[in-house]
């Protein structure tokens, strides 16, 4: 007969409840549920990351390159950092993560452990270190710099002969761990294009996160298997509702695992899951992942962006932007524009909170669910409801509802309903008039704690 953990605590309390002096490790403990690492912490509330790729492809025009283009193909004549780094910050970015290596195997740093790198194109005479450029500027600016590293390389000659690829990607990685200072966030990406007939790599995963961990204790690991953070199960910026930052870690095994159900656990975590690992949301700027001429005149829209922000940041998970450099070596005019004037949007959407500074008086229903009620003091239209969880103690609401009513004598509306709220839950709804707000918790995995809550003006036509 199997035993769940529960029934264990049920057994343990009977047995207790017959002893006259239960012993102290009999008495019921609240099961402790998971919690962000300070790291995890820091990382989420950067809410906004820029994804820059660059390489090899942006020269060759392509999404996915060979590994067998010239070095000398790469010649950013006017590569700025700065300019990145300065339109990420105006952006309300507060992290940029790199493609150091994308799948050619082309470094954009001077690797000691491969030809295919910047040291062979004549740019700067060969002596340039994009990497090097990149995380000064992050420095200068405030900024946390991350790195990605593809692991599948077209380029390298021992890849599929895993112990002396691994051994490569490692000493790899350690280059880049060791060279730049404080790395926030190493990008593992799980896209391996080889075919059937294609050269088989089986990576060594627990020695990866392994290493990072050593060299970089505070950095964050991205993958579909995390450790630290988790893909969202899709690359267009959209996290799954419900959104739980909890996993069952045994439901990805390793990055790139594929199935349906790998992509139901990434998008939505899971609300027993035992391990914290919150979603990142990714998502290009443009069609593609690098800069193409042909796309200048598809960048997305202020409002495809703050559709985005809305399904991200606003469903409990992180958004990195990718924002491609341009041949130049800067990112586009158009891209850099429309950064500014999404921030500034987002600035202006959520400027005035009509609950801030008022008592929001929290009343526990029963263990699993709690009323709040909040006066704004004068009748307002509201269209966006901002509810926070204080997520460095965990996550634990599982389904809620907004209500309002002018008066507060009878009649109230329901605004908004939905489930996990994490981090961050925004909700738009049909602008309504109101005076007093209800917020109810209707379902919880654990007592809950009480929200923040932001009450928005309907975003303007
Ligand atoms: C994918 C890659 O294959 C794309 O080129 C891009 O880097 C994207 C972020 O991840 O798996």
């Amino acid at each position: 007969m199997s035993i769940s953990r529960r029934d264990f605590t049920a057994a343990a309390c009977a047995l207790a409840g017959s002893l006259a002096r239960p012993a102290a490790w009999l008495a019921p403990r609240p099961p402790t549920r998971p919690r962000p690492s300070p790291a995890q912490l820091a990382w989420q509330r950067d809410e906004l990351a820029l994804f820059l790729h660059f390489g090899v492809n942006t020269f060759t025009d392509r999404e996915w390159g060979d590994g067998r283009e010239d070095p000398a193909v790469f010649n950013p004549a006017g590569l700025d950092a700065r300019q990145w780094a300065r339109a990420a910050r105006a952006a309300g970015a507060r992290a940029l993560v790199l493609t150091a290596k994308h799948h050619d195997g082309f470094c954009l740093w001077p690797s000691r452990l491969t030809e295919h790198s910047v040291a062979r194109s004549p740019w700067r005479g060969g002596a340039s270190d994009v990497v090097r450029e990149f995380t000064d500027a992050c420095k200068r600016e405030g900024l946390r710099a991350g790195l990605y590293l593809s692991p599948w390389d077209r380029n390298a000659p021992m890849y599929g002969d895993s112990p002396r690829y691994n051994d490569f990607y490692c000493d790899q990685l350690t280059e880049l761990l060791t060279r730049y200072g404080r790395i926030a966030e190493v990008w593992f990406d799980g896209a391996n294009g080889e075919g059937p007939n294609g050269r088989r790599q089986v990576y060594d995963w627990p020695r990866v996160f392994g290493l990072v961990r050593r060299l970089q204790p505070e950095a964050v690991m991205f993958s579909d298997a995390g450790p630290d953070v988790r893909w969202c199960g899709n690359e267009a910026g959209v996290a799954g509702d419900p959104n739980w930052s909890t996993v069952d870690p045994a439901a990805v095994p390793y990055p790139g695992a594929p199935g349906e159900a790998v992509i139901a656990a990434l998008q939505h975590g899971d609300a027993q899951g035992s391990v914290w690992r919150p979603a990142e949301a990714d998502v290009s700027i443009r069609a593609g992942w690098f800069h193409h001429a042909a796309e200048d005149d598809r960048v997305k829209s202020v409002e495809q962006l703050t559709d985005i922000w809305f399904t991200s940041v606003g469903r409990n998970s992180k958004l990195l932007l990718n924002v491609p450099p341009t041949r130049d070596g800067l990112l586009h005019a158009t891209d850099v524009g429309r950064l500014a004037a999404f921030q500034a949007h987002r600035t202006a959407l959520f400027a005035e909170d009509f609950a801030a500074g008022r008592p929001v008086r929290w009343r526990a229903k029963d263990a699993r669910s709690a009323v709040a009620e909040v006066d704004l003091g004068r009748t307002v239209t509201v269209g966006i409801a901002r509810l926070e969880e204080d997520v460095a103690r965990g996550q634990c609401v599982a389904r809620y509802a907004v209500l309002g009513t002018v008066d507060g004598g009878g009649v109230w509306r329901e605004l908004t309903r939905g489930g996990t709220i994490g981090y961050r839950k925004l909700d738009r709804f049909e602008p309504a008039q109101v005076r007093r707000v209800r917020i109810v918790v209707e379902d919880a995995v654990a007592t809950p704690r009480p929200l923040r809550v932001g009450l928005h003006a309907p975003p303007s036509p």
